[in-house]
């Protein structure tokens, strides 16, 4: 695997959101929404593939409603308006939702995004997981607002503050939002406040800007332990039932990661013809400079 952003600690956020949608839907993940995409239909070998350095990993199968991971911040939120408004036009009925981080609010897209989501009333969740951090950045020094969610007050349409770790709240929360936006009443800022257990990436080291007694206090909060306690209390799940999904998902992973492996390596030439339909001039002269410089190496 090459560099990897986890998402420990923010599994109820990601899964009681992906699944309170329906299968019209799109979402527009960034970098850390790997359950999100798990859940709306992604194959996991090519989330493994793509972790691995193969883009072919974001040619998602049709009739998959993922956008391909934005890895710029906050970009992708204007996209997912976009997609709503065309919805909209189109009488689609369905809605787009946008995951990013706390840090993603300090983007000009966010704004744009929500701007332009509350005057054209589209059908459009923003859906803000706010972890705590942007990479090192606390969430204290990201804005002077005293809620992410209440930002959407400016914009003119709700903003709604959610315990991100109980899954079920998420899954309620998002479920009221997708009903506002088929009912014509536009967009909803859901902020999710949850926190980051693992590094930003695997190439980053939290220890370097936050404390062991923070992450230790965050733990008994941590959504697999309160949904395992809930189920357990609803006599929905025991520890004979945790072995056997256990080893169901061992070696469900173990095989796709192998399959994943076995995907084909990406040409060179996919470096240039890869973003554009119609490759430009500047993006021609690159691959033509590229091809040279490798036929020099092999003399
Ligand atoms: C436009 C842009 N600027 C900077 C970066 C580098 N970068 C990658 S992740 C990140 C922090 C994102 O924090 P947040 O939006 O809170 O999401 P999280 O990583 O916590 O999920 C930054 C600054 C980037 N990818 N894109």
């Amino acid at each position: 695997m090459g560099t990897y952003a986890p998402f420990m600690g923010q599994e109820a956020a990601q899964v009681g959101s992906a699944v309170a949608l329906e299968e019209g839907d799109w979402i527009f993940p960034s970098f850390r929404e790997t359950a999100a995409m798990y859940m709306r239909g992604v194959p996991m070998a090519m989330l493994f593939a793509y972790w691995m350095g193969n883009e072919g990993g974001q040619r998602f199968p049709e009739g998959v409603r993922v956008l391909p991971i934005s890895i710029p911040v906050g970009t992708h939120a204007l996209h997912a308006v976009g997609f709503a408004w065309a919805s909209k036009l189109r009488g689609e009925g369905s809605c787009s939702l946008a995951y990013f981080g706390d840090g993603g609010t300090s983007k000009g897209d966010f704004h744009e995004a929500m701007n332009m989501a509350g005057v054209f009333r589209v059908p459009v969740i923003f859906f803000c997981q706010n972890n705590q951090y942007a990479i090192s950045v606390p969430r204290r020094a990201q804005t002077a607002s005293k809620t992410i969610a209440q930002k959407a007050l400016a914009y003119g349409f709700p903003g709604i503050l959610v315990d991100g770790n109980d899954l079920v709240t998420v899954y309620a929360a998002t479920r009221w939002a997708r009903k506002r936006a088929m009912e014509g009443e536009g967009p909803t800022l859901i902020e999710a406040v949850t926190y980051r257990l693992g590094p930003h990436t695997t190439a980053d080291d939290p220890t370097k800007y936050r404390s062991e007694e923070e992450v230790e206090e965050w733990k008994p909060l941590d959504p697999l332990v309160r949904t395992r306690l809930y189920l357990r209390n609803c006599c929905l799940w025991d520890e004979e039932m945790e072995e056997s999904v256990r080893l169901y998902a061992e070696e469900r992973v173990n095989r796709l990661v192998k399959e994943a492996e076995s995907f084909p390596d990406p040409a060179i030439e996919d470096m240039f013809t890869y973003t554009f339909a119609q490759m430009p001039p500047s993006l021609e002269a690159q691959m033509r400079e590229y091809r040279e410089f490798l036929k020099s190496t092999e003399r």
